[in-house]
């Protein structure tokens, strides 16, 4: 296929460098620097000491190339704006990576006629420019929206071990279900200043993690079949080694992705029937807005 991504974080390049082998892909990247980055040494990925390499073209959004089989929106939930849509054409297929369900409702109203939604479980770490570190294998959870499924049933023909494709049925529960993993393991490491893993073993964490956990199951009864305690401290385990995207943005003094997470949530519901969420909600916020501050 040929394969466009917008945006050229550490999920975009991790998707750039494995999809990258065997598909034609180019990697939309914002800054000149990067581009030129990646048309010079292609994408590297690290994954347990081995190194990967390989070669993508980079654009910039304005030299948007219309004739792609599949455009992978790799962009945080915040940068989701008109202007991308504005550059993609309609009969483009649209394979959306996004935290949360800040998205959802573009989801169903954006006029394309392919949307798919995944839910991304790899831990990865972007070390540079054009480097990313593959921390943790897990798997991308992908469900058609509407349209064709000629696009997700290439993606399901990956072979590749390290970067599986496992097919969803219902798009929403596949998005509460990543939104359980990320409303929980997120925000505490933002705040707790510690990998993923540290979080499932520090029994002080865990028991924050048990108790979200319920909070989460009360709102949310019908979700207990799909995803269970024992789920999130896996997600734990298998990325034990990386850093959340919300302490890595905290870290950077960059936006989170709080509001797509938890917004809606919070707003919607008394803190006393939420006060663990409601509390990793405001911890977040406050340090986001410390972060920009500085
Ligand atoms: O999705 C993630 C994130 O960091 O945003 C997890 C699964 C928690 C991996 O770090």
């Amino acid at each position: 296929m040929d394969i466009g991504i917008i945006g050229a974080g550490a999920v975009g390049l991790l998707f750039a460098g494995y999809l990258g082998k065997r598909h034609n892909v180019t990697v939309y990247a914002r800054r000149k620097e990067q581009r030129e980055q990646l048309e010079a040494y292609g994408v590297t990925v690290w994954r347990e000491g081995r190194r990967g390499q390989t070669d993508v073209q980079a654009k910039s959004l304005s030299a948007f190339d219309s004739r792609h089989d599949l455009v992978i929106l790799a962009v945080k939930g915040y940068d989701l704006d008109e202007s991308l849509f504005i550059t993609v054409p309609t009969e483009t297929p649209l394979l959306f990576l996004q935290n949360g369900i800040g998205h959802m409702d573009l989801l169903k109203t954006l006029p394309y006629d392919t949307v798919m939604a995944a839910s991304v479980e790899h831990g990865a770490l972007k070390e540079n420019e054009h480097t990313v570190l593959h921390k943790g294998v897990g798997a991308t959870n992908i469900a058609l929206v509407r349209g064709a499924s000629g696009p997700l049933q290439r993606l399901l023909e990956e072979k590749d071990a390290a970067f599986p494709f496992v097919k969803e049925d219902d798009y929403e529960a596949m998005l509460l279900r990543k939104l359980f993993i990320n409303a929980i393991i997120n925000p505490l490491t933002a705040i707790a200043g510690c990998v993923n893993g540290e979080v499932a073993s520090n029994p002080y964490y865990s028991a924050l993690i048990e108790q979200a956990y319920g909070e989460l199951l009360h709102l949310h009864p019908h979700m207990e079949e799909m995803i269970s305690l024992e789920d999130i401290k896996r997600v734990c385990m298998n990325t034990a080694q990386n850093r959340s995207s919300m302490l890595k943005d905290v870290e950077n003094g960059r936006m989170t992705e709080i509001e797509s997470i938890l917004g809606e949530l919070v707003r919607k519901t008394s803190p006393r029937d939420i006060p663990v969420m409601n509390t990793l909600y405001l911890l977040v916020k406050g340090k986001e807005s410390a972060g920009r501050m500085t």
